[in-house]
């Protein structure tokens, strides 16, 4: 069965995107709140099984708390077959960093620009199809508290794939 990991900064929606994806069929659960640990559930996409797994918050793959060190040793360890990259939309440079290290390391991604109704009333735009196109994954603005951009989400998880991150700095002109 193929697996599909959350990944991302703290208080980036996660677990609420999760527990979406999940449908409330998630076997371990510590909600609401902070994730320390992960949880697993199962999905199913155009038929067929997959496992999700829901990662502690992190800023880095190279942990300084317990939480990153859960994510990081999981994501070693279980080898997804996909990671959602969830980034809050209303800061993005800052998910970027763990998206970067993320590819570096050779995970099939995906973003999830989540938060993007908080990012609108704030006016923050972002040129989504820009960075589809620098990062060279797609990139799909969500809202894991309506399930607004969930389905275009899921439906292009099977595009996930590894990028070098040499081609990105050339793309993005540095
Ligand atoms: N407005 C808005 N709020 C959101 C959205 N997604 C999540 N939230 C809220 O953001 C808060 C954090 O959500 P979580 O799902 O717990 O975040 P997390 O990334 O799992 O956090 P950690 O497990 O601590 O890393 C909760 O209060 C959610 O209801 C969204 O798209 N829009
Ligand atoms: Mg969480």
């Amino acid at each position: 069965m193929k697996k599909i990991f959350l990944a991302g900064n703290p208080n980036v929606g996660k677990s609420v995107l999760f527990n979406r994806l999940s449908g409330a069929r998630a076997t371990v659960s510590n909600y609401p709140g902070t994730t320390v640990d992960f949880t697993k559930s199962r999905m199913r996409i155009a038929g067929k099984e997959y496992e999700i797994v829901d990662l502690p918050g992190a800023f880095s793959l190279e942990p300084k708390d317990k939480a990153e060190e859960v994510a990081r040793d999981m994501l070693k360890k279980e080898k997804p077959d996909a990671v959602v990259s969830v980034i809050d939309a209303t800061a993005v440079e800052r998910g970027l960093y763990l998206t970067l290290e993320l590819i570096e390391k050779g995970y099939p991604i995906v973003v999830a620009l989540n938060m993007s109704d908080v990012a609108r009333d704030r006016k923050i735009k972002i040129d989504v199809r820009k960075l589809e196109e620098i990062l060279g994954v797609p990139v799909v603005e969500t809202v894991a508290t309506t399930g607004s951009g969930l389905k275009e989400l899921v439906s292009r998880i099977e595009e996930a794939k590894p990028v070098d991150v040499g081609a990105i700095k050339q793309r993005a002109g540095r």
